[in-house]
């Protein structure tokens, strides 16, 4: 059975592969599911029908027959587990990956979501000033001691694992920052995992829907 995704109707990074689907399409394509696409628009999103598959009126969703999925991590975990590819065989090597993917999630993604909310949503706000260099500061923890644990290996933990996919899909957040290229390990990291081909054919698939038109 194909799956079918949503994702932007047109992302508002105009292309740069920030908006959540890029990383369901990039496991999907690491594991070779091919999968259909259905392009829902902002105010699709907050109406009856995508709220039955979404309840935070959000993209990505996965429909896979009667399974409806939302959260990429959950998605994502679900892909893994059920093809080969993202998670290695080994119980407690796959915990560790599994670990890492919630690392990604819920340690280093939120500071670079503290990032946008005060770079773009407040940026003209009185306490934006003051705010966005703790903001800045926090990050900087954050990546530094991913940058440690990572050190010179190439991946989190082993071979290439969902936890990668997950962790450079969230670094690739902090690139418009500058902070990424504070830690060349990191941005070496990133650069790997972009370097795949299954990450190259995912960042083109919506590429293809979201480029700006001239
Ligand atoms: N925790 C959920 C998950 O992991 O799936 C979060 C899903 C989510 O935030 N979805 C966003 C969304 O639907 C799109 S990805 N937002 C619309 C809404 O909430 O009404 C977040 C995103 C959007 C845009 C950019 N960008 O333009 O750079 C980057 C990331």
């Amino acid at each position: 059975m194909i799956p079918t995704i949503t994702a932007f109707e047109r992302s508002p990074d105009g292309g740069k592969g920030l908006a959540r689907d890029t990383r369901v399409r990039w496991a999907l394509e690491e594991v070779g599911q091919r999968y259909d696409v259905r392009l829902v628009s902002f105010g699709a999103m907050k109406e009856a029908a995508h709220l039955a598959l979404h309840p935070f009126g959000q993209i990505p969703t996965y429909q896979e027959g009667e399974l409806v999925l939302f959260e990429t991590g959950a998605i994502i975990l679900h892909l893994a587990q059920r093809h080969a590819g993202l998670l290695p065989t080994d119980a407690g090597a796959r915990a560790r990956a599994v670990t890492w993917m919630f690392a990604a999630l819920n340690t280093v993604e939120p500071p670079v979501l503290d990032l946008a909310i005060a770079r773009i949503v407040e940026n003209d706000r009185p306490w934006t000033p003051d705010r966005l260099p703790l903001v800045m500061d926090r990050a900087r923890v954050r990546l530094g001691q991913l940058s440690a644990s990572l050190g010179d290996t190439d991946w989190l933990d082993g071979a290439f694992s969902a936890g990668d996919l997950m962790m450079v899909s969230v670094l690739l957040r902090y690139r418009a920052s500058g902070l990424l290229d504070e830690y060349s390990n990191l941005a070496a990291y990133v650069a790997r995992g972009e370097a795949r081909p299954a990450y190259a054919r995912a960042f083109a698939a919506q590429l293809a829907i979201n480029a700006p038109s001239d």
